[in-house]
């Protein structure tokens, strides 16, 4: 079903520049040419009505032209592609199945899987972006002109986030395994970027969403990270450029059709990507699927809407509690994620919803990536997202 763009009012994005889900769900709005403003939740009507319809202090936070508030980067853009807008060419979503498969599963490793290396450039490198930090967790909160009031504002703030390295698992023994993981993957997406524009080619999709989500707010933007961004992999920090402007100036490449790959075709320069996407998110999934079923082999009896977290709070990032994995030769200790649960899932649903002949040509990309065992891993319950939380379906 499709509505219609509202004629007069925009819809309105509460979120930050400095806030790593608002990236995803702004760079959708650009590319898909829907006007918009951007409002801090500084803004009187954050907590005034903002917080009171989500029901979380979150962001990004979409305010539709008909009054509808839509928490979630992800529910964001399923919205955004129903909109008029939204239909060919500007749909995010690939229209065949191993490149839909493939791209909700980048989707997902950009937006948990690198949560991670994202939290650690920003919070393990503070001394040498204080400043910077300060005005911008400052400009969410305070929108006067006193520019010491801004930095007090963003110190206010600041230790809450730096505080959630030890529930992602950042630490001096993984700190060397995260940098290493990273770089690699900056070296294949240089590569990559260096022969196509996004992720899936010749066109942008909901993989380049995901991925600019971790990308643009912290490793693009901060000033550490950015640097060793452009240093190492400047084909990327062009990428991040891109994903911020409506059209595509890409007259760096050569002559192309503006599309993604024919024949569902996925670009050998994307296979190492992946090939870092299973080693690297694989066994973080496989250690949070065995702790949501054990979880739910604890529970009493089962029901439907129950809220899946630790606790029966509605929070941003539900927990099932501390897993512990294998990874690149260190022990990672972190809070489970089930949220990259639900993304998971979303991927999965695409494969399972393929066609024999694309099964197999996905199972071969598999082999070739190493991806057969995460592919493999299935949720012990389907998860559902309403009213801004993860429930049992
Ligand atoms: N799943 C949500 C996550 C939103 C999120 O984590 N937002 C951050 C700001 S970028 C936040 O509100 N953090 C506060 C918290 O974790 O309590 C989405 O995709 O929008």
């Amino acid at each position: 079903m499709t509505s219609t763009v509202h004629p007069i009012r925009p819809h309105i994005l509460w979120g930050t520049p400095h806030s790593l889900y608002t990236g995803k769900a702004r760079s959708c709005l650009i590319k898909k040419g829907i006007a918009f403003a951007e409002r801090c939740p500084s803004h009187p009507d954050y907590k005034a009505r903002v917080r009171v319809a989500v029901g979380l202090v979150t962001f990004p936070v979409l305010e539709t032209p008909d009054g509808q508030f839509i928490q979630d980067s992800t529910d964001i853009v399923t919205y955004l592609e129903t909109l008029d807008s939204g239909v060919q060419p500007k749909s995010m979503m690939p229209s065949t199945p191993v490149q839909l498969a493939v791209a909700k599963l980048i989707d997902g490793f950009g937006l948990e899987g690198l949560l991670q290396v994202a939290m650690h450039y920003r919070w393990s490198y503070r001394d040498e972006q204080e400043l910077f930090l300060q005005t911008e967790f400052g400009r969410g909160l305070y929108a006067g002109a006193d520019r010491e009031a801004r930095r007090a504002a963003g110190r206010r703030v600041m230790d809450f986030f730096s505080s959630s390295l030890p529930g992602l698992g950042i630490n001096l023994q993984t700190i060397p395994a995260i940098e290493t993981a990273y770089e690699e993957l900056l070296e294949a997406l240089d590569v990559h970027f260096q022969n196509y524009p996004y992720v899936m080619g010749w066109r942008v999709s909901i993989a380049d969403l995901g991925l600019i989500a971790p990308m643009y707010a912290h490793l693009g933007r901060d000033p550490y990270p950015t640097a060793q961004m452009k240093k190492r992999a400047p084909n990327v920090a062009r990428w991040v450029e891109r994903m911020q402007l409506p059209n595509t100036p890409d007259g760096e490449y050569a002559p192309h059709v503006a599309d993604w790959l024919p024949d569902d075709a996925i670009a050998a320069t994307l296979e190492p990507v992946l090939a870092l996407l299973f080693k690297d998110w694989g066994p973080q999934i496989g250690a949070d699927v065995a702790s949501y079923r054990h979880w739910l082999d604890a529970l009493a009896g089962l029901h439907a809407g129950q809220l899946v977290n630790i606790n029966d709070g509605r929070m941003v990032h539900p927990t099932l509690g501390m897993v512990s994995y294998a990874w690149r030769g260190v022990q990672v200790q972190r809070a489970s994620a089930v949220h990259g649960l639900w993304l998971f899932q979303l991927a999965q649903a695409a494969v399972h919803a393929m066609p024999a002949d694309a099964m197999q040509r996905l199972a071969a990309l598999l082999e070739r990536t190493g991806g057969q065992d995460v592919m493999a891993l299935r949720l012990p319950h389907p998860l559902e997202r309403r009213n801004n939380v993860l429930l049992l379906q």
